[in-house]
């Protein structure tokens, strides 16, 4: 019998949502007290992590921001622990630091930097309880189900990013978000079921050769992942961009074989739309990702139709995403549970600084 490739990811991409709910639970057992911890005066937020972790923390300060009005911004742990006197902010309160393992040797090392500089204080958020980073946090979510086999991350990602917004809520005394997360698992099956079809479909296109995911806002941070999803299962030539930075020059990629993945917003549609409009003219094939997929020029649509605030919702337009990287994967004859070069951990020489 052969066995499937990738059998991890994909499992581990169908029960992302029964991740989100446990991961959801154990926030609300502690929400008082961490609610009242991050409530505390706070000048600004400073996200962190390292590949997907780093991404998730571009969509995590964003929403931050937006929800507390509190100044939020991320880094790559690298630069934090490198450049610490361009990374950290002039006043920071609070570093939150993302990591799947909670053992990468940037985040713990740019953990440091932040811990020498300032008397902020720190959140960290794992999905292994007994990681380094979950032992010297002062405070740690932990990703309940969020735990992964493989090496690409994928429901750790979505865990680990609802646990975050969730500490937003929180920090922004919502418990009406915090309300509008935990109805958010309850689509995910429906949205596999309606959509895979269409990812496998488009994986399996012989003339798309070239990807590109465009999102705005929050959704630059999930553009990100998205992007890196298809690049590290499939090796296609995988970009992402600020939505309406893509006309000022990387659009010259565009052509018949580029499938460009659009991450809409409710705030700046039509501008959105309207780059999708002009890159169809251009010859690419159009995918969008919308709460509502009326009146989009668009080839494909994927309507998330959650009834989810905006802020909330963003961890919906992942998994058929990851289905498409997934499948492309497949096409390629390549094992998504086993990504070229890639480790599912980074750890450096403390002398050396190269690879442990
Ligand atoms: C982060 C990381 C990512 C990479 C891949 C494997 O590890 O190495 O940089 O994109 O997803 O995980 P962690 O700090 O989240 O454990």
């Amino acid at each position: 019998m052969t066995v499937q490739a990738g059998k991890h990811t994909y499992q581990e991409i169908l029960t992302q949502g029964d991740a989100w709910d446990a991961s959801l639970a154990a926030v609300e057992g502690q929400a008082d007290v961490l609610g009242k911890w991050l409530r505390q005066p706070c000048a600004e937020v400073l996200f962190t992590g390292c590949g997907s972790p780093y991404y998730l923390s571009l969509a995590a300060a964003a929403i931050w921001q937006a929800l507390t009005g509190i100044r939020a911004h991320a880094v790559p742990a690298s630069e934090l622990w490198l450049f610490p006197q361009s990374a950290l902010p002039a006043q920071p309160s609070l570093l939150v630091a993302v990591s799947r393992s909670g053992a990468t040797t940037e985040v713990l090392w740019g953990i440091d930097r932040y811990r020498e500089r300032t008397h902020g204080r720190w959140l960290g958020v794992t999905c292994d309880i007994d990681s380094e980073l979950a032992r010297r946090a002062p405070k740690v979510l932990v990703a309940k189900g969020g735990e992964e086999q493989s090496v690409v991350q994928t429901r750790a990602f979505t865990s680990m990013l609802v646990l975050t917004q969730a500490a937003a809520g929180l920090a922004a005394g919502r418990r009406d978000y915090m309300a509008a997360l935990c109805s958010l698992p309850r689509h995910v099956g429906r949205l596999i079921r309606e959509y895979e079809p269409l990812a496998r479909s488009l994986a399996q296109a012989p003339g798309l050769t070239r990807f590109v995911f465009l999102g705005s806002g929050p959704n630059y941070g999930l553009a990100c992942e998205a992007m890196l999803k298809m690049k590290e299962m499939s090796l296609a030539p995988s970009e992402a961009f600020h939505f309406l930075e893509f006309r000022h020059g990387p659009k010259s990629v565009i052509g018949q074989g580029t499938l460009l993945v659009g991450l809409l917003t409710e705030a700046a549609r039509d501008r959105e739309a309207a780059v999708l409009a002009e890159m169809r003219d251009l010859g690419a094939t159009v995918l969008a990702v919308s709460e509502s997929a009326d009146g989009l020029p668009a080839d494909h649509t994927i309507a998330l139709r959650s009834g989810i605030d905006e802020l909330a919702r963003g961890a919906l337009v992942l998994p058929v995403l990851q289905l498409l990287a997934y499948h492309r994967a497949l096409v390629n004859g390549l094992d998504p549970d086993r990504p070229a070069h890639l480790d599912a951990v980074v750890k450096l020489s403390a002398v050396t600084g190269k690879r442990a």
